[in-house]
């Protein structure tokens, strides 16, 4: 027998907490699906050691709970993610949120079921859930990256990958720690690891940019200056590229400044501790000989902190433009190269020929014998929690066929044959280009909006034309072909870092201030591109 609700949401995360609170407050009946064991998303899963958030505290935080704004003091610039668990499950607490949480339930299917005009959710052996309406808040980094690098399963010693760390303490005490990764999770988990590893091995098969996050404890000023004027923070997110408070480019191209004067400002903006220096001229994302002169600014960075010269080199990025890639933000990173304890083993040069019980074997005949291995690989991203869940829209269209190319989306929001299924931070919306909470809030308040729109105007179904969508993909492909993110498409902003998945422009790159004025305007036009049912002008009759 299957449970009945007006909402179903995905996630318990932050976009599934902010869902709950706004359907409730819609006089909604709600119920979100979870699969971890408590509240958080990717907080909840992602416990590996150094674990932070490479987004300001007073940044990253909920706009929707004005007293917890006032009433929680983050201890760092950058908060671990220990705290900012802590700061979920207050969230939580407050509103009493779990009481429409089902915890431990995995979405193994879900399919439209056109005559009753409801979705009818399956969950891992337990139970059935019905609603007219579903909303995916279930994350754009939350599918682990399982490496098939032969020989993984054999491996009879600890293995962990980050994104699903045991909520025990592991000890890396006088243990020969290999970590294979050095994207954000990688970079992260080795600094920690390095404090205590007996010996730990980095497994690097591409160099990344890294900028210092310059983290430290935040000052009681800083925490009451941020609370007296918090409305002053959230406009400035809101009307933002990234919904993040950033120096503006200094308004002229790069190369019509004069050197010194562009040296001073790339060292100026290195010592802000964010991510500042991308944007030190706006041409550094689109010019090559610009993003090539702060490219070999970072590459000094690194060759000034490393002592040893040939692993300085070998840290250097060379093999994408700098921030084609998700910037790194580092507390430490490449000082671990200094210690004893440190060795980079570069798997570019000498590749990882198979994985044994008790270590890493490399192409070249040398062994690598290890009490550990921590995969910090990534995740199938923003596609792949959708992909996940099996769904099944109007007329048994597939989502996994639909999307055999890549995503096809109207807005990121939703989908053309997938009646009422809302996606929140889905393909082809701004997702992680801006502070994930913000763009949370932008979209719960428009399919806030929408739905109430729906009820007044006695509307059933509302989804997107196919039209719409091809109109939307040229307009998420022309802004992402006019940035330098175009040449590099082997990472996870493309869908390139998963073997076999189709290649394109996952996220929209126009900032989430453009976006949320296009959405609006199309929301104020009567949903132009979406076929609403009955149609709106029959309603009316
Ligand atoms: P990323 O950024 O996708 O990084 C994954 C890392 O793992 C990267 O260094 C990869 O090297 C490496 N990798 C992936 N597969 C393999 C195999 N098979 N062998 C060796 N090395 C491999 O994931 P993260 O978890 O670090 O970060 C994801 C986001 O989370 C991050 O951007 C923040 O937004 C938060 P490659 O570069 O592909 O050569």
């Amino acid at each position: 027998m299957a449970e009945r609700f007006d909402v179903i949401v995905i996630g318990a995360g932050f976009g599934g907490l902010h869902l709950i609170w706004k359907m409730r407050s819609m006089g909604r009946s709600v119920v979100a699906l979870e699969k971890g064991g408590d509240v958080g998303g990717t907080w909840y899963w992602n416990r590996y050691p150094g674990a932070r958030c490479d987004v300001p505290s007073l940044e990253y935080s909920v706009p929707w709970d004005k007293e917890l704004e006032q009433e929680w003091d983050w201890s760092e610039r950058y908060s671990a993610q220990p705290e900012i668990l802590s700061y979920i499950e207050e969230i939580a607490r407050r509103h009493d949120l779990k009481r429409d949480i089902r915890f431990d339930t995995t979405v193994t299917a879900m399919a439209r079921d056109n005559a009753r005009k409801l979705w009818v959710v399956e969950t891992e052996g337990k139970a059935v859930f019905e609603a007219p309406v579903v909303i995916s808040a279930a994350g754009c980094l939350s599918t682990p990256n399982l490496p098939d690098i032969p020989g993984i399963e054999t491996f009879a010693r600890p293995i962990h990958h980050t994104g699903l760390w045991p909520h025990e303490p592991v000890s890396f005490e006088d243990k020969r720690v290999g970590v294979i990764g050095t994207g954000s999770t990688g970079v992260q988990a080795s600094t920690a690891i390095a404090a205590e590893a007996g010996h730990l091995f980095v497994f690097q098969r591409t160099a990344q940019y890294s900028l210092p996050a310059l983290n430290r404890s935040l000052t009681s000023e800083e925490l009451a200056e941020a609370k007296a004027d918090y409305a002053t923070i959230r406009n400035h997110q809101r009307n933002s590229f990234g919904a993040a408070i950033i120096e503006p480019p200094k308004a002229m191209k790069a190369f019509d400044d004069n050197k010194e004067a562009r040296f001073a400002e790339y060292e100026r903006r290195w010592n802000i501790g964010r991510q500042d220096l991308l944007a030190a001229y706006a041409d550094i994302g689109t010019d090559e000989q610009v993003n090539a002169e702060v490219s070999e600014f970072v590459r000094e960075k690194i060759r000034g902190i490393v002592k040893d010269a040939e692993t300085a080199e070998r840290l250097c990025p060379s093999a994408n433009p700098l921030g084609t890639r998700r910037i790194i933000m580092d507390t430490g990173y490449f000082e671990i190269f200094n210690q004893d304890n440190v060795s980079l083993v570069d798997i570019r040069e000498d590749p990882i020929a198979r994985i044994a019980e008790t270590g890493v074997k490399l192409e070249s005949g040398r062994y690598v014998e290890l009490d550990m291995l921590v995969v910090a690989t990534g995740y199938d991203a923003v596609t792949g929690p959708l992909l996940d869940m099996n769904i099944t829209g109007r007329e048994g269209v597939e989502l996994a066929e639909k999307w055999k190319n890549g995503p096809e989306t109207y807005l990121g929001l939703m989908m053309h044959g997938f009646p009422n299924l809302f996606t929140v931070t889905g393909p082809q919306s701004p997702t992680v280009h801006a502070n994930v909470i913000m763009g949370i809030e932008q979209h719960v308040d428009w399919i806030g909006d929408c739905l109430a729109m729906m009820e007044r105007e006695g509307i059933e179904e509302i989804e997107p034309e196919h039209q719409s969508e091809l109109e939307w993909a040229k307009v998420v492909e022309a802004i992402g072909s006019a940035n330098l993110r175009a040449k590099d498409t082997n990472n996870w902003y493309t869908g390139g870092n998963i073997p076999g998945k189709p290649r394109s422009f996952m996220t929209y790159q126009g900032g989430l201030d453009r976006y949320r004025a296009i959405c609006d305007e199309i929301a104020t036009n009567s949903y132009r591109g979406f076929q609403l049912s009955p149609a709106k002008a029959s309603v009316e009759a």
